[in-house]
């Protein structure tokens, strides 16, 4: 099965969404903030953005929903996760294929040499950090506004589609990207039940063959006991 899922999954993990203000920071709307003109203006600002958002991500544990998905990996089901997010709940929660579309907040790259790494220590001792072999300005290797996605993970979520699929689950996001309404009726082609689990209706939801209207932490564990350990 492929789980396709944004900031919603995380929401009961007290990661506030892109949606509304919640997801705003200093007043600040993320899409004027998550640019490569935002940081080339004010690196230290949006370092800070950043620094903020990891440290929540480093306070916040996992929930039921990550779990459910880890679980029927574990379990033996074959799972691919194909998330938006930049967190690593999924990671966290024992996940071990997952597809981050969108990069990951743990993660640098440098403007200087375009090397990438992992970047774990919080909080970073100085911001913007810089890189350690050429000084260069490290960003966040993560995809922003105006940014196209990497391919590695969209490759990823093509070889897993082209086997076939038996269930297509939609958790958590708005579908507000083009790129994430193609994954999931690819996904339908592909033979999967197109499922998906949002408390509140998206534009996805008149196209799913399923919908789950209720928060993913009780929505995800219900479809395990449904079925044994799930789908
Ligand atoms: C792209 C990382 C083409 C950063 C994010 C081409 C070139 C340049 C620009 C563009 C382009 N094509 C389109 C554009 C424009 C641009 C765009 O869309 N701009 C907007 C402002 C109009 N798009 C892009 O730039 C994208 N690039 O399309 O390139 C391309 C396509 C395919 C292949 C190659 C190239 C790139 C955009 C990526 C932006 N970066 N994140 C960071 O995080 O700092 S996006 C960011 O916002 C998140 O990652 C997340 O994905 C997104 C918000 O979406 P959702 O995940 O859906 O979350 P949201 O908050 O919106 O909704 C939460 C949902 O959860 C709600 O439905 C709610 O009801 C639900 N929910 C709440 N609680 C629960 C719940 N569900 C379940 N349980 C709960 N408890
Ligand atoms: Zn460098």
């Amino acid at each position: 099965m492929l789980a396709v899922t944004g900031a919603g999954i995380s929401a009961e993990s007290g990661i506030p969404t892109f949606r509304g203000k919640d997801g705003w920071w200093r007043r600040e709307d993320p899409t004027r903030l998550a640019t490569q003109a935002a940081f080339d203006r004010d690196p230290a600002h949006v370092w800070e953005w950043y620094q903020f958002r990891r440290g929540l991500v480093a306070e916040a544990e996992p929930n039921a929903a990550h779990r459910a998905l880890a679980e029927w990996e574990a379990a033996g089901k074959d799972v691919l996760v194909a998330t938006q997010n930049v967190d690593d709940l999924h990671e966290r929660a024992g996940s071990r294929d997952v597809a981050h579309i969108h990069g990951s907040i743990w993660r640098v790259r440098c403007e200087g040499c375009g090397r990438e790494r992992d970047e774990a220590v919080h909080p970073l001792p100085e911001l913007p950090p810089r890189c350690g072999e050429c000084r260069g300005l490290l960003r966040p290797a993560v995809v922003w506004f105006g940014e196209t996605l990497p391919m590695a993970p969209i490759r990823q979520v093509e070889m897993f589609l082209e086997d076939g699929v038996d269930l297509a689950l939609v958790v958590g996001t708005e579908a507000t990207f083009g790129y994430i309404r193609a994954m999931a009726l690819v996904a339908r082609r592909a033979g999967g039940l197109l499922v998906e689990v949002n408390p509140a209706a998206t534009v996805l939801s008149e196209l799913v063959d399923v919908r789950l209207a209720g928060p993913a932490g009780e929505v995800l564990p219900a479809l395990s006991a449904w079925e044994g350990t799930g789908p």
